[in-house]
């Protein structure tokens, strides 16, 4: 069995739940931030037998979207002037870690 950890941009987050849930998967959605951008993102748990990670993470995929970001950059000029320069960051689609589950249970 294995643990699929999927990080989601917030906007894809609904779509990527629906595909997993009506796939038959079991979702624990978590509200998370990004440690660069500091904005929010969402974080799906979904343990799973290893022979059906590669269809979640084929949902996830299909359901998650690269796009491109702004963020403020300052630049420092001599005599202590300086500048907010937008910078482009391109982030995602998702962000996923696969892990093995030693041990499952419910009780
Ligand atoms: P953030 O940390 O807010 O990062 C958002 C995007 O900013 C990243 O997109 C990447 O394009 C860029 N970025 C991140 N750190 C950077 C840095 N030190 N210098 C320049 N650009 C940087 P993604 O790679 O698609 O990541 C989206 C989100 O997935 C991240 O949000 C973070 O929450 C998570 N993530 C990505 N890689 C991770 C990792 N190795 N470990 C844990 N979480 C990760």
């Amino acid at each position: 069995m294995k643990l699929v950890t999927a990080i989601v941009n917030k906007d894809d987050s609904n779509g990527v739940q629906s595909a997993l849930t009506s796939n038959g998967f079991s979702v624990t959605r978590l509200a998370t931030t990004g440690g660069f951008l500091m904005s929010g993102n969402v974080t799906f748990l979904i343990a799973t037998d290893d022979e059906k990670v590669d269809r979640a993470i084929e949902l996830i995929a299909d359901k998650s979207q690269m796009r491109k970001e702004l963020i403020p950059a300052t630049t420092g000029y001599d005599g202590g002037m300086s500048s907010s320069v937008p910078i482009e960051v391109t982030v995602g689609g998702a962000t996923i870690f696969v892990q093995d589950i030693e041990r499952f249970e419910k009780v």
